[in-house]
């Protein structure tokens, strides 16, 4: 799946979600696959846009010959591991599974302004924190950070961004002004969700000796504002790509390349620009193209060149792509199964593991900074399957394993299907809520997999074809902490209801055991949409998430017999053991964190905020005025006018999903 002729690779759907008037085929029930006993899907034609569809899709069969049982041994230590012939990743946070959100979206997903914040969305990032302990990583870039995007100080009404629509075609780029109001939006959810940022500058050769600066003066506005929140600034996305979308003249490569983004980098640090000068990430090749991909930037002398400007180093991946180039139609249907074992997940790491141990030899972090299923937008019933949700999880670990220290879930428009989640149609926002996508529960899981220590470190200890003839369907990590096993993840790719694929898994861990904690990712097939359940809580169905968990939280408590537990994996499900009640705190929401927001103006999606009175903290307090450089205060030739921020009070309630309510979402 990897061997897509780079020719053949378009840009992501979120080029697309803004474009008006492009149309993505939609597979319905009837013409590919026959509707399931979870099936909602419509019977005609569905025309509505991609982020809500209800295409089901006909799960794989299961294997003709069950394997029902499984006896993992599971080494007492890290040097246990090594003896074993395998081998333990870094050490691993809890928010190692972000979000990427596309720049020309950043407004509808997380708000209008800096007071003006989209509930559901922390809602979300709430649910990240308070099981890793820290925020989560997000980066608001993609296509749309590119070329044409301009940093501007203000807009008219006050906006974070305004998009202003070229063409139709589909590999242009809608041209963006964002302005200031945009970081301080990104500021506040920081204080608010406790989350990191990656933040995309436009990489356009134009741009760097465009009269006043903008780049140099976007990033440093960026770094002033955000502060330590700001992991790094990515230059330049998915280079390339660049000659095969007609952003730089056929035959410009890797050296020019290197030149240009060393030129572009030192014009933003220029005459002390930045406070923080260890500040870029790059390159974010995604699509092997031979001869330019991650190890011919490095080799062409890039990393040597940047080595103190470069926070980590990124690229950005998906396996398929729906891009639908000369009437290339891949039918979802036919690869869906591909998603579904443990062999697509090596599959889509393996390329990086030698980039990984280069890049830790350098002391870089290394980043996924976008993936998801599929290129341009996904596929219907496969992106926002329970089966994707499988997948996305074994995927994260295995990048984990590899030694990647982040990987974000792009978010693209209505007009993807692979969203984690989606605010409803502007025109629905007073009377809908938003649609939670499958691959948003990996994330949960993730977060409970590494919990709060920072210290986990996680080893792919799956079957072989020896010890378990179904092994591509029963992928397994184990977690260690301080030298021993905490936590083991157990997953069972396989559809089927009738219980003859269940398998029961013996983890081995010593006498002194007596019992270990279990929670559940569940849903009755892998074609399920919104029927899913983490530790028996949900996120609900189409258009009825506020971004909170309901259902009472299950944590199932299983009886170990002479240091032997036997941990029930029903297919489909992900089973994650705690191995001790350490473990099992460190991963769950602390009492006092059980906090969330209320959406107090029901469905609008618009914020629960109560407006406080202004705050003089209004930007000017930055090195930007009057001082060091006056880039600071010009942009295309307007001032930049720096609207007072107004307090934010969010309304910290206790948690209702604690509370068992399912308000008739099912
Ligand atoms: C990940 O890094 C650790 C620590 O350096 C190393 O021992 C391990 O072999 C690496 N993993 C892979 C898959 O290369
Ligand atoms: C670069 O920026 C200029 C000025 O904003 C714009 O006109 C041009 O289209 C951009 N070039 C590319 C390749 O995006
Ligand atoms: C960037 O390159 C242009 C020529 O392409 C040059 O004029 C300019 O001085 C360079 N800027 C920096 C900061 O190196
Ligand atoms: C397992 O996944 C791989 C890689 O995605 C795919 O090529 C293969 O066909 C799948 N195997 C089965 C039995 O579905
Ligand atoms: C984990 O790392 C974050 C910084 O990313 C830090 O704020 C937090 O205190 C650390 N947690 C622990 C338990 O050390
Ligand atoms: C089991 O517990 C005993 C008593 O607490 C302790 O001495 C022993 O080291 C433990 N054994 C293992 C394998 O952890
Ligand atoms: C959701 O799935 C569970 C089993 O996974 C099932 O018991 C329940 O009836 C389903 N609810 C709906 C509304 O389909
Ligand atoms: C699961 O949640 C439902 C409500 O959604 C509740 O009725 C049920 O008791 C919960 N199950 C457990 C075991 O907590
Ligand atoms: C301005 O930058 C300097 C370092 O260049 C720093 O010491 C100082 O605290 C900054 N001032 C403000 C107000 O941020
Ligand atoms: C803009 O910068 C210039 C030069 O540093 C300074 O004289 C002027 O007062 C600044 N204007 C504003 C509005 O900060
Ligand atoms: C975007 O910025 C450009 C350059 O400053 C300006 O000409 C244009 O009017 C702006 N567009 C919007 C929608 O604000
Ligand atoms: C976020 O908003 C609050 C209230 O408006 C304000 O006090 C704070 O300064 C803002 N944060 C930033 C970094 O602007």
């Amino acid at each position: 799946m990897k061997s897509i002729s780079p020719l053949s690779w378009l840009t992501t759907l979120s080029i697309l979600s803004s474009i008006s008037g492009q149309s993505l085929t939609v597979y319905t029930g009837g013409e590919t696959a026959t509707a399931t006993s979870t099936a909602t899907a419509a019977s005609g034609t569905y025309t509505g846009l991609a982020a809500y569809d209800p295409t089901v899709l006909t799960p794989p069969s299961a294997p003709a010959t069950p394997v029902t049982s499984y006896t993992l041994t599971l080494p007492t230590n890290s040097q246990a591991v090594l003896d074993a012939g395998l081998s333990l990743s870094i050490s691993q946070k809890g928010n190692f599974l972000g979000f990427s959100v596309e720049l020309s979206i950043a407004n509808s997903l997380m708000g209008s302004s800096s007071t003006n914040l989209k509930v559901p969305f922390l809602n979300y990032m709430a649910n990240i924190q308070n099981r890793a302990g820290v925020g989560p990583i997000i980066r608001v870039g993609g296509n749309s950070q590119e070329g044409s995007s301009i940093f501007v100080g203000g807009l008219a009404d006050g906006a974070v961004l305004d998009k202003i629509k070229v063409s139709s075609g589909v590999t242009d780029t809608p041209l963006i002004n964002y302005s200031l109001e945009l970081f301080y939006l990104m500021a506040n959810v920081t204080s608010l969700v406790g989350a990191d940022w990656y933040f995309g500058l436009s990489f356009n050769e134009s741009a760097v000796d465009y009269p006043t600066g903008n780049v140099p003066i976007a990033a440093k506005w960026a770094q002033d504002i955000l502060g330590d929140s700001l992991l790094a600034l990515s230059v330049g996305n998915e280079p390339d790509l660049y000659v095969d979308h007609s952003k730089r003249e056929s035959g410009w490569g890797v050296s020019n390349y290197v030149t240009e983004f060393d030129n572009m980098t030192q014009s933003i640090l220029a005459n002390n620009n930045l406070v923080d000068t260890k500040a870029f990430i790059g390159p974010s090749t995604c699509c092997q193209v031979v001869g330019f991909e991650l190890d011919d930037v490095l080799n062409a002398g890039w990393l040597n060149d940047n080595v103190n400007n470069l926070a980590a180093v990124s690229v950005q991946h998906y396996p398929t792509n729906n891009c639908q180039i000369n009437g290339n139609v891949i039918n979802p249907q036919d690869i869906f199964s591909d998603f579904l074992n443990h062999t697509s997940a090596q599959a889509q790491v393996s390329p990086y593991l030698g980039n990984a141990a280069t890049l830790q030899g350098a002391q870089k972090e290394f980043v996924m900074l976008e993936t998801n299923t599929a290129s341009c937008g996904g596929f219907a019933g496969l992106s926002d399957s329970f089966g994707a949700a499988l997948w996305m999880t074994d995927y994260a670990l295995q990048m984990a394993w590899g030694n990647f220290s982040t990987a974000l879930m792009h978010v693209g428009g209505q007009n993807v299907y692979y969203n984690p989640f989606t605010p409803p149609p502007s025109t629905d926002a007073s009377t809908k809520q938003w649609t939670t996508g499958s691959i948003y529960y990996s994330s949960l899981v993730v977060s409970e997999t590494f919990g709060k220590s920072n210290q986990s470190k996680i080893v792919d200890i799956s079957p072989t074809q020896d010890t378990d003839a179904n092994y591509i369907y029963h992928p397994i990590y184990a977690v260690y902490e301080n030298d021993a096993p905490t936590r083991v993840v157990l997953f069972n790719y396989i559809d089927d209801s009738t219980g003859a694929n269940d398998l029961q898994t013996t983890i081995n861990v010593g006498t002194n055991v007596s019992s270990v904690s279990v929670r559940y990712l569940r849903a009755s097939s892998v074609s399920e949409q919104y029927n899913i359940t983490w530790a028996n809580q949900t996120l609900g169905t189409s258009f009825a998430s506020d971004g909170r968990l309901y259902g009472n939280q299950e944590t199932i408590t299983i009886n170990c017999q002479d240091g032997n537990c036997i941990i029930p994996v029903p297919a489909p499900s992900i089973a994650l053991v705690f191995l001790t009640t350490d473990a099992l705190t460190n991963s769950s929401p602390t009492e006092s964190s059980k906090t969330a927001y209320e959406t107090s103006v029901v469905g609008t999606g618009s914020a629960t905020v109560d407006k406080q009175s202004l705050e003089t903290s209004n930007g000017q307090n930055s090195n930007n005025t009057g001082g060091g450089t006056s880039k600071g205060n010009t942009t295309s030739g307007s001032i930049i006018k720096i609207q007072s921020p107004i307090s934010l009070i969010l309304k910290t309630s206790v948690l209702i999903g604690f509370i068992s309510i399912l308000s008739g979402s099912f």
